[in-house]
C-alpha cells in the first residue's frame, strides 16, 4: 500500500511537519492525512521512515548550500557549489565537520535541531569518518 502513496512533505523544521499526504490510488482508503499522522503511520514501516527522513535531510542540505550561494549573489553551477563547500570548510581541512555543517544548516534555519544535523551527516558521510569530504558533497549534488 505504501508504494501507492504520493507524499508531499514539506519540512519547515524536521520536527514540525506542516503538510498533508495525498493518496494517488482510487482504491486506497487513505486519501488525505496530516503530515504528523503520516509519520505516526510510518512508525509501522521503520525502513521507509528512515529513507524518507534521509531524503528530506539531504534536500534540506542542498537547499542550505543553494541558499548560501544565492545570498552571495551566485548561482548553482559546479563552480558555485565548489565555492560554497570551500567557504563552509572554515578550518580548510578539505572536508566539512559536524560543526561546519551545523553552521551551514543554521545559516538557513536556526531552528534545525542538532540531532537532525547529526543524522544528516550520518546519511551523507559515505566513508563514515564523521566528516563530509568533497567527493561525497559532489555526489549529493550529482552535477559534477
Ligand atoms: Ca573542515
Ligand atoms: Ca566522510
Amino acid at each position: 500500500m505504501i508504494l501507492f502513496i504520493q507524499f508531499y512533505l514539506i519540512f519547515s523544521t524536521l520536527g514540525e511537519i506542516s503538510s498533508t499526504v495525498i493518496c494517488a490510488s482510487d482504491s486506497c482508503v487513505l486519501h488525505q492525512m496530516m503530515g504528523v499522522d503520516f509519520l505516526n503511520f510510518l512508525d509501522k514501516f521503520p525502513e521507509e521512515k528512515a529513507l524518507l527522513k534521509s531524503m528530506c535531510l539531504k534536500r534540506l542540505f542542498k537547499k542550505a548550500v543553494k541558499a548560501h550561494s544565492f545570498k552571495n549573489r551566485r548561482g548553482f553551477s559546479k563552480q558555485d557549489m565548489t565555492k560554497a563547500f570551500e567557504e563552509f570548510d572554515i578550518d580548510k581541512s578539505g572536508d566539512l565537520s559536524l560543526d561546519e555543517i551545523g553552521k551551514l544548516m543554521h545559516a538557513m534555519d536556526p531552528k534545525i535541531s542538532e540531532r537532525d544535523i547529526a543524522m544528516l551527516l550520518k546519511y551523507i558521510d559515505v566513508d563514515e569518518d564523521g566528516k563530509l569530504n568533497f567527493e561525497d558533497f559532489k555526489r549529493i549534488f550529482r552535477c559534477f
